[in-house]
C-alpha cells in the first residue's frame, strides 16, 4: 500500500478497532504485552460518577467562520535526542505580536497521528478562532508535534510498534521541542503558562510527562487515555505534591471507549488521595468528535 494512502486509512483501522474491541483487521498483532487494543477482558463498565462534567458543545464550534483569524504554520527542528530533523504545527492566535507573551498548550496525538493530526481531527485553528472571537478563552500558542520520537516519525506498517518511540518523546518534548518554541516564539516560559493534553496515546503521554514534570506544566490533560498510562500510583506518587502545584488535571474519555478502563483506573486513584481533577465522560466513542469536544473545554479552562 503507498504511504500516504496508509498515513490516511491507519488511524481509522484504529478507531474503528478501539470502540469495537477488536485487532485491527490488517495490523500485525503487537507485542503481547501492548495487547493490541487490549480491553479484552470485559465489557465496559460504567460507574455513578462517570457521568459529563460539561454539555455536549454545539456542532458549527469548528466550522470557520468571519472573525479574526490565527496562523498555522509547520516548522521544522533539529531534533538532538531523535537524531532527525522533524516537523510540528503551531498555531499563533489571531493578532499575534512579539509585544506580548503567550501560554502555550502542546498538543499531542494517537497511535495512527503525527503533526498534522489534531488539526485534521479538530480543525484547532478554527476551533480557536472562534473562541477566542468569543471571549472564551486566553490567547495562546497552540504546538502540534510529533510523538513518535524515532527516525522515520511516519505512521506506517504496525502503528503500534512504535509504541516505544511514543514513551522516548518525553526526552524530545523537553529537551527539543520546548526549548525550540521558547526560543522562536513569544511565550511565556514557565510551568503556569504550558499545558499539555493529549488524545489516546497522546493522553498517556500527557499524564506520564506532565505529572512527572510539575516543574515543567502545571495544566495537563488526556484524552481517551491509552495504555500506555502508566499506573496511577507512579503517575502521582506524591499526591500532596501534585494538589498543590497542579493548576489543572483533566481526564475525560467517551463511555464508548474500549479504553475507558485505563481512564476509570486514574479517577479512581485521584478520588481515593483526594486530588482535584476533572472527570468527564460523555456518551462518545474513541473519536475525533470526542477529542475535538474536550479541547473545546479544556482550553477554556487553561491559563486562568
Ligand atoms: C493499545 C491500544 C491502543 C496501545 C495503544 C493504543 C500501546 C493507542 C490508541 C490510540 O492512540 O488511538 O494496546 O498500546
Amino acid at each position: 500500500m503507498k504511504r500516504a494512502g496508509l498515513a490516511v486509512i491507519a488511524p481509522l483501522i484504529f478507531l474503528a478497532a478501539a470502540s469495537a474491541q477488536e485487532a485491527p483487521p490488517g495490523a500485525t498483532r503487537p507485542s503481547p504485552n501492548r495487547g493490541g487494543p487490549p480491553q479484552r477482558g470485559g465489557p465496559i463498565v460504567l460507574n455513578a460518577d462517570d457521568v459529563p462534567a460539561f454539555p455536549e458543545p454545539p456542532a458549527e464550534i469548528n466550522v470557520v467562520k468571519d472573525v479574526p483569524h490565527g496562523r498555522l504554520e509547520m516548522i521544522s527542528y533539529d531534533s538532538k535526542s531523535v537524531g532527525a530533523t522533524r516537523k510540528m504545527q503551531v498555531y499563533t492566535p489571531p493578532g499575534y505580536t512579539t509585544e506580548k507573551k503567550y501560554p502555550v498548550l502542546y498538543l499531542l496525538h494517537g497511535i495512527g497521528g503525527d503533526e498534522t493530526e489534531w488539526q485534521r481531527f479538530a480543525k484547532v485553528d478554527a476551533l480557536l478562532d472562534n473562541l477566542l472571537a468569543d471571549g472564551k478563552i486566553v490567547p495562546m500558542i497552540v504546538v502540534m508535534p510529533n510523538g513518535r520520537a524515532q527516525k522515520n516519525d511516519r505512521p506506517e506498517g504496525n502503528i503500534y510498534a512504535a509504541a516505544p518511540a511514543f514513551a522516548a518523546f518525553e526526552k524530545d518534548l523537553l529537551e527539543d521541542v520546548v526549548p525550540t518554541i521558547e526560543a522562536r516564539y513569544s511565550v511565556q516560559a514557565d510551568r503556569e503558562h504550558r499545558a499539555l493534553a493529549g488524545l489516546s496515546m497522546g493522553g498517556g503521554q500527557s499524564l506520564n510527562f506532565g505529572l512527572s514534570h510539575l516543574d515543567v506544566f502545571a495544566w495537563v490533560g488526556g484524552f481517551s487515555s491509552a495504555p500506555n498510562t502508566k499506573p496511577a500510583a507512579e503517575l502521582v506518587p506524591d499526591p500532596s505534591q501534585a494538589k498543590e502545584q497542579l493548576k489543572l488535571l483533566w481526564l475525560a474519555c467517551g463511555n464508548k471507549d474500549g479504553l475507558i478502563r485505563i481512564s476509570q483506573g486514574v479517577h479512581a486513584y485521584l478520588k481515593e488521595k483526594d486530588v482535584p481533577h476533572v472527570w468527564h465522560v460523555d456518551g462518545h466513542a474513541h473519536d475525533p468528535i470526542e477529542w475535538r469536544n474536550n479541547l473545546y473545554w479544556f482550553s477554556q479552562r487553561v491559563f486562568r
